[in-house]
């Protein structure tokens, strides 16, 4: 296995093999065999094109010859930061065929996440859009090219005077030696972790244990060649590309189809348009669906080719999940998975109330689940926990962070998930909370640590503790405390510091808070629950005066 990465241990491996999940099938020949078993059904319908799986394919093919003759080989790590477009799927591919790493980056990535996962990676090359959304890529790729030492390439979907254009990489002809075979045991891509420490850790996953996750997923979503998934979500992240995502579509023959952003205007025109059989949404775009139907701002829409509606990524609430069947006539999916491995599904012939009131139950009978209290010692059912696991597509650890390793996963394997779940006698698991240091702002990762170094970075700064407060929308939204030194900055100019440092929009804090001191726990550390009750009861009592 790569270097920086944690195998599985010899036994686990026999056994996920023997077992049948690891089949030995890579990437990048997993699309050449759907190719040409659906060759000439639509595979990928987006801005503006249509492409069958003979078309994809035969552009892959292209595209890795091209990138091949620019010096892209075996190994190589790319970050791929494209939004909803069909080349997003050609580059990755394209990526498999050659053996070279896809390095996953979500579009609301600024300069100071890119430039980390470009050093961390050693990547030889950035994909990005020219302009997208508002935003310049192409301009913030050309200052991390100068900080970057070892990328080589800026390439770009879209015009470009001063980088390398995907359309001028695409060889007429495809060239057949081009092609590598992949170690199907081996790191196929990256994924990055919503993360809890200073810098967002990176998530080696392998061709045989994300394929095993991708081919469960298909099969207990209910996919298959009629199948129409609506890509709404960023498909860079492990939620739409694999749970089941657009590689489970891909892998039963059905049809992708691009929105270039969730909005409902968007989204809801796109299912009736294209007859979308299923989709998936993180809570705050399944509120803003179910609210655009019930306020009549979308209810022409005829959505009655919609089957199944996945929500993850965050904890839906049981009054907005009871919504869905009646305002979008579909089945409702809870989703409560991890780019580190474990997804957990409600099932499509589960009852109203599981669905409704539980996270789901895991993929495999081999995810093995522990549910713990703060001495690693199992509670039981019913009583909220550690959730803990450890099975066939479950990473053993992060690239190369030993340090980070060493608490993140237990002595025998088992990943330390941070988040706080109770099982039902069932099986199933309902989320009740989290112990890590992080933020879910409406599905988005924000690690408490990564913008409390960002803030301490501002020279009138002593201190600083990021928490969670409550927003009935987001779920939550991202709340600094700040203890200035003699002058505190204005709000305005410490957020416009932060937007300076390159930051994803999502991770700026939505408040911030100057205190004189920050209130302590018994042994001193920061009380960051007293901060999280403070701007909780905070918020109250503003709502109650307005
Ligand atoms: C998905 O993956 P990540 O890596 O962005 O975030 C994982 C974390 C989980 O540990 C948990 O804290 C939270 O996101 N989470 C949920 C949830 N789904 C994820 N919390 C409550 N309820 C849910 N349904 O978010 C992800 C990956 C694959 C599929 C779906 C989501």
């Amino acid at each position: 296995m790569l270097a920086g990465c944690t195998p599985w241990p010899e036994a686990d491996a026999a056994r996920y093999r023997a077992a049948g999940y690891w089949t030995g099938e890579t990437l990048g020949a997993f699309l050449r065999e759907r190719a040409e078993r659906f060759a000439d059904r639509p595979a990928v319908v987006g801005d503006g094109r249509r492409w069958t799986y003979a078309d994809l394919d035969a552009r892959v093919d292209r595209l890795a010859t091209g990138l091949s003759r620019l010096g892209l080989d075996r190994g190589d790590r790319v970050v791929v930061q494209l939004p909803n477009i069909p080349e997003l799927i050609e580059l990755v591919f394209a990526l498999f065929r050659l053996g070279a790493l896809p390095v996953y980056a979500l579009p609301a990535h600024r300069r100071s996440e890119i430039e980390h996962l470009c050093t961390a990676t050693g990547a030889v090359a950035l994909a990005v859009p020219g302009r997208h959304g508002g935003f310049d890529y192409a301009a913030m790729a050309a200052g991390i090219a100068d900080t970057s030492p070892a990328l080589r390439h800026v390439l770009v979907a879209g015009d470009t005077d001063a980088f390398t254009a995907l359309d001028d990489v695409r060889a007429a002809e495809p060239d057949a030696v081009a092609f590598i075979d992949a170690d199907p045991g081996d790191v196929a891509f990256f994924q990055l972790s919503g993360g809890t420490t200073g810098l967002p850790k990176l998530i080696p996953r392998t061709h045989d244990d994300y394929l095993y996750s991708v081919r469960a997923s298909a099969d207990i979503c209910g996919l298959g060649p009629e199948t129409v998934y609506l890509g709404a979500l960023p498909l860079t992240h492990n939620f739409p590309m694999s749970s089941p995502g657009f590689l489970g579509v891909l892998h039963t023959g059905g049809t992708i189809v691009l929105a270039p952003d969730p909005s409902p205007a968007t989204a809801l025109a796109l299912i009736e348009a294209e007859r979308v059989t299923i989709t998936a949404v993180v809570p705050p775009v399944a509120l803003l669906w179910l609210d655009a139907v019930q306020s009549g701002a979308q209810s022409d829409r005829d959505l009655s080719s919609l089957q199944v509606l996945q929500v993850g990524g965050a904890k839906f609430s049981r009054e907005a999940a009871r919504r869905v069947r009646p305002l979008l006539g579909c089945t409702l999916q809870q989703v409560f998975g991890m780019a580190e491995g474990l997804v957990n599904y409600t099932r499509l012939d589960d009852a109203e109330d599981v669905v409704t009131g539980t996270q789901g139950r895991p993929i495999s009978v081999d995810d093995e689940i522990l549910v713990v209290d703060d001495q690693d010692r199992p509670v039981p059912d019913g009583t909220p926990g550690h959730l803990l696991t450890r099975g066939p597509y479950t990473i053993r650890g992060y690239y190369r962070a030993d340090a980070h390793n060493a608490t993140a996963f237990t002595a025998d394997g088992f990943y330390r998930t941070g988040d706080i779940v109770r099982r039902d006698p069932a099986g199933s698991l309902v989320v009740e909370g989290r112990a890590k240091d992080q933020i879910n702002r409406g599905g988005e990762k924000v690690a408490a640590e990564e913008i409390e170094n960002h803030i301490l970075a501002h020279p009138d700064v002593h201190d600083a503790a990021v928490v969670a407060m409550p927003d009935p929308f987001l779920g939550e939204r991202v709340c600094a405390y700040v203890i200035p030194r003699a002058q505190a900055p204005a709000k305005s100019v410490l957020l416009r510091f932060l937007r300076g440092r390159g930051l994803a929009a999502y991770k700026i804090p939505d408040r911030v808070e100057f205190v004189e001191r920050f209130p302590a726990t018994g042994v001193g550390k920061i009380s960051k629950r007293e901060l999280r009750r403070a701007i909780t009861a905070g918020l109250r009592a503003a709502q109650a005066q307005s």
